[in-house]
């Protein structure tokens, strides 16, 4: 038996000895036209500064490389969106910008012409090493696919390495890059993950909930106009027995009415890590005037888009396993793979689903669309509901016609969940500002299920059965069979 690490630790760029680098468009001193290797700390500290502000020494600013002889400037399908109103591009920091949602969204925007900016710990990299998990999908390092981008399409994505709960990091972070908007995903995104033991939970709250409020304190000291976008969940809402709104609800009681936040319900430490921010958002842009629109996402299938299929090196993660990866996603590698789809208890659950290629749409229409100053906005992202029945038979069914032999089980369900309840969530505010969902239809499954088969011998089924008990949580660690 292998003790997991403690995740108590907080990934600090300072302690991190491998040499980074600096491009040469941002640094004080002469540079060599192609990369800047610096390899001490007292280098680091002279060669890192910005508009004469120099940086600590602890903040990793890593950019993309100068590759003048690789780079050929492709023009891409998308047109710059950004506002003709002003010559200079936006610029949008994308914490999280790593992982599956963000490196999808930085690599859009980026192609859309906004100057982006990544910003992540690397701490989901991280669990995997913990939990001995691997995306189905090769996945390049984050200075390959930054240089991979460069190379491809000329674009610089600027790159900041480290932990927004130190808020000394995110400071300088936010006055180097100077963001006009944030797009937040860095948090701790699994329910399983956050239900394994104590100091899961723990960390999952710490880190979500302390990384937004920096992330509130950081716009509110160096950046006030800027818009924050963070994403929430659907599942701050939970399944009440009434129609669900858009973030709030107008009541009358006792003859008087209101229109106040909609009633949350969250059904693990996770979920509920995201009701804790909400209303720290809230609170914030009332008293502080941020602006803020808070996207309550669903739940997210697919791997490709337009971006990330440009090359290899630019391959998004794709999650199957039982703590990190979701429904629709896992069942399509169940099915490439033989493995019966874990269809948790009676299978009534009902979310709320989109595509990437709609994550990365919302994202830009929120930046796009700012909200106001003071104004928390609430927008509930998603495109189509579907229980869990509903895709095991959509999957079996479409993966009948690509010849795999596909069958459901119900798997004693891990979770405290309803297994069948009303449910009708509202999403119309994202259609509003223009989005065009890409619904999920045979051609799509056939694709995802061509993508699972793909990459089927990289897949270890042992990650496949839930493990992780809502009920059997407990204080004590829990450990990992090497
Ligand atoms: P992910 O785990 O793939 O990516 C999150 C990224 O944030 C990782 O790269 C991680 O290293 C980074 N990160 C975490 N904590 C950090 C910290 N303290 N400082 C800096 N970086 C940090 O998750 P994802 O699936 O891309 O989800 C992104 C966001 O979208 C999350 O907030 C999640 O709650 C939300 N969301 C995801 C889904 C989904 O189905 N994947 C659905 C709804 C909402
Ligand atoms: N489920 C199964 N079988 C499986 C996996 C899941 O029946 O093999 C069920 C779950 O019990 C649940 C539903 O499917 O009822 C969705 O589970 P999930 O694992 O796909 O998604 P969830 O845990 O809710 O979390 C995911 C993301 C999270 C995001 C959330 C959006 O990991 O970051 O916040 O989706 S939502 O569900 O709308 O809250």
């Amino acid at each position: 038996m292998t003790h997991l690490l403690s995740i108590h630790c907080t990934l600090k760029p300072s302690c991190i000895t491998k040499p980074y680098y600096q491009p040469y468009n941002r640094c004080s001193n002469p540079c060599p036209t192609s990369l800047l290797l610096c390899t001490s700390r007292s280098l680091s500290k002279n060669c890192i500064s910005h508009r004469g502000k120099p940086l600590r020494r602890h903040t990793f600013y890593v950019n993309s490389v100068h590759l003048t002889q690789e780079s050929q400037t492709q023009s891409l399908s998308g047109a710059s969106q950004v506002s003709n109103e002003s010559s200079k591009p936006k610029r949008v920091m994308v914490i999280g910008g790593d992982g599956y949602c963000g490196w999808a969204t930085a690599l859009h925007l980026s192609n859309k012409n906004y100057e982006v900016a990544i910003v992540d710990s690397f701490v989901r990299r991280l669990f995997d090493h913990q939990l001995g998990l691997d995306s189905l999908t090769p996945i390049s390092s984050i200075h390959t696919r930054i240089r991979r981008w460069k190379s491809l399409t000329g674009k610089n994505i600027e790159l900041y390495i480290g932990d927004i709960c130190d808020f000394d990091f995110l400071s300088e972070t936010f006055k180097s890059f100077e963001p006009d908007s944030v797009v937040h995903f860095g948090e701790q995104r699994s329910a399983p993950y956050s239900m394994i033991d104590r100091s899961r939970a723990v960390f999952t709250q710490k880190n979500n909930v302390l990384g937004t409020l920096n992330v509130l304190f950081a716009i509110k000291e160096f950046r006030e106009e800027c818009h924050l976008v963070k994403l929430g969940t659907m599942g701050e809402y939970g399944t009440p027995n009434i129609d669900i709104e858009e973030g709030y609800i107008t009541i009358t009681h006792n003859g008087r009415t209101d229109t106040l936040p909609y009633p949350k319900q969250a059904s693990s430490f996770y979920h509920l890590s995201k009701v804790h921010d909400s209303n720290n958002i809230a609170f914030t842009c009332k008293a502080w005037g941020i602006r803020a629109t808070d996207l309550n996402q669903g739940v997210v299938y697919g791997v490709r888009t337009d971006e990330t299929e440009m090359h290899e090196e630019l391959s998004n993660r794709f999650d199957y396993d039982g703590v990190f990866g979701t429904a629709l996603n896992r069942f399509c590698v169940q099915a490439a793979v033989g493995h019966p789809l874990t269809v948790y208890g009676k299978g009534g659950q009902t979310r709320g689903y989109l595509d990437i290629r709609d994550t990365v749409q919302c994202v830009e229409l929120a930046i796009a669309n700012p909200a106001s100053p003071g104004e928390f906005r609430v927008f509930n992202q998603f495109t189509e509901q579907f229980s869990v029945n509903d895709l095991a038979r959509l999957v079996t069914n479409a993966g009948e016609k690509l010849g795999l032999d596909v069958r459901a089980i119900s798997v004693p369900n891990p979770r405290v969940e309803a297994e069948e309840h009303y449910y009708n969530a509202k999403h119309t505010k994202l259609i509003e500002l223009g989005l065009k969902p890409h619904l999920l239809s045979d051609s799509l499954l056939d694709s995802l299920l061509n993508f699972a088969i793909r990459f089927k011998d990289r897949v270890d089924t042992t990650q496949i059965m839930p493990t992780v008990s809502w009920k059997k949580i407990s204080a004590k660690p829990k450990t990992v069979a090497a």
